[in-house]
């Protein structure tokens, strides 16, 4: 058994623990990432691939822009297909110029592991913490397990950032804990292929079908997704019956010829999906980011967005307590976090329930949804207000802390302002 000390141990090196070891490390501030799998199973695990303006903006601050900057593919808009009919959503008009990146999970875990291993403090890998003790004390300590013996990591703060199926979340005893959840009767098939992509943007489809999203990955490789049962084996759906699905959801009325290009399949899964929310997030010297805190169904592309900006705001918040011994900041992080956190729940929930076609779905369901589509498609406002939580809310304007309306409409003097951002935002 070894013990040791850091100022913040952070649980996880997904998106969410790496990018927090990174701006920690940049502010001078040391750390300690605990991994429980090895480097090779984290850098291929795929997942995410759309990255917000203000996810690219933080990344580039934080000093892992270079790679992303060179390889990522800038987008202006989605296509929403439904009704046979493509219709395209345009961002930056109303968004004050906002767009969205498509560049992998994988390859942001690749340059942050990168950077953190060359330059950053210790990442230890294989390590699994088993339980953090004294979160309401002044020094709380991770248990973690590596290479088969105990140790002990002691800590002024601990971060969760380990996931859904993360053990932090249990330091926050169940009084003060409370969790919203909702399980979808639907999973995504996911799948990557050597197949340039539909089109150049994502195309969302709605179909009587299911629902289908065609990716990328890059101008050479497609990644697809279709909506199946929950619970559905993989195995049952053999290369030739994913291209033949995508080809029906995806058809085009005025074009009954078009057909996806086809390639090889190098990976397929099946992923379920879920909305939840833990409160707060935070208990004593013990926060949770990223996936630990909250999940969304991926229809609306936001989960990695939402690891970045949670740590984004806790990094300012953790340097600003180790520099000047301020609490102000982490006081507020739970409560800053969780406005921009159901924005996005909201968000990923309705592209959920408007795209998908749920087990037992009325006619008059369908009809609803489509009404809902043709409205985005063809109000400007409808519009607008999708590609604005597409791209996301700017870091540090995150969605304002609510003020007293005057009478004037103006906002009171004392009124609660958010602290004020800077540092690590854009
Ligand atoms: P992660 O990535 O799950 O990382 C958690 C890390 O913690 C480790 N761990 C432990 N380490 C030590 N001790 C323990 N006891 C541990 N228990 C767990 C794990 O091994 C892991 O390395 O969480 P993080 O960092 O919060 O990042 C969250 C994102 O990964 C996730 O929200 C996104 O992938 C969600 N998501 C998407 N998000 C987007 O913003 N845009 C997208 O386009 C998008 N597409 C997606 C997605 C998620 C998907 N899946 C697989 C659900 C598409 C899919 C298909
Ligand atoms: C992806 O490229 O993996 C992706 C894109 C958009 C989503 C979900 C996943 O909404």
């Amino acid at each position: 058994m070894s013990t040791a000390a850091t100022t913040v141990g952070i649980i996880g090196a997904g998106p969410a623990g790496l990018l927090l070891a990174r701006l920690l490390h940049n502010a001078g501030v040391d750390s300690v990432v605990l991994e429980l799998r090895d480097r090779s199973y984290v850098e291929r695990r795929q997942r995410a691939g759309i990255l917000e303006q203000a996810t690219v903006d933080v990344l580039r601050a934080a000093g892992a822009g270079e790679r992303l900057d060179r390889e990522g593919m800038v987008h202006d808009g989605i296509e929403l297909r439904f009704d046979g009919r493509s219709h395209r959503i345009g961002f930056p008009g109303p968004t004050g110029g906002r767009r969205v990146t498509v560049y992998a999970q994988t390859e942001v875990v690749k340059d942050l592991i990168a950077l953190q291993l060359d330059q950053g403090g210790p990442l230890l890998f294989g390590a699994e913490a088993r339980t953090v003790t004294g979160a309401d004390t002044g020094r709380p300590v991770v248990h973690y397990v590596r290479g088969g013996e105990e140790h002990s990591l002691t800590c002024d703060y601990v971060v969760g950032c380990d996931g859904f199926h993360g053990v932090v979340r249990d330091a926050v005893p169940p009084a003060v804990r409370t969790t919203y959840e909702r399980v979808y009767p639907y999973s995504w098939l996911g799948v990557l292929a050597e197949a340039p992509p539909v089109y150049d943007e994502l195309v969302y489809a709605h179909s009587p079908r299911g629902f289908a999203l065609a990716s990328m990955r890059s101008p050479e490789v497609s990644r697809l997704y279709l909506q199946v049962p929950a619970g559905t084996d993989p195995g049952d759906w053999p290369d030739a019956r994913v291209w033949d699905e995508l080809d029906a959801r995806l058809a085009l009325r005025d074009d009954p010829d078009w057909k996806l290009a086809r390639g090889r399949i190098t990976a397929k899964s099946v992923l379920p999906m879920r909305s939840f929310v833990t409160e707060p997030l935070r208990y004593g010297r013990v926060f949770l980011a990223g996936d630990a805190a909250h999940i969304v169904p991926p229809t609306g592309a936001k989960g990695l967005n939402l690891a970045a900006a949670d740590v984004t705001v806790l990094a300012e918040a953790l340097v600003s307590a180790a520099r000047d011994g301020s609490a102000a900041l982490l006081d507020a992080y739970s409560d800053t976090c969780l406005r921009r956190i159901w924005r996005a729940e909201h968000f990923s929930y309705f592209m959920t329930t408007t795209l998908h076609t749920a087990p037992g779905q009325t006619p008059f369901d369908t009809r609803l949804q489509l009404a809902q589509l043709e409205r985005i498609a063809a109000s400007e406002h409808a519009g607008a207000e999708l590609a604005e939580n597409y791209t996301g809310l700017p870091l540090g304007r995150a969605v304002p802390a609510p003020t007293t309306r005057l009478p004037s409409g103006r906002s009171p003097q004392s009124g609660q302002q958010r602290p004020a951002q800077g540092g690590f935002g854009p």
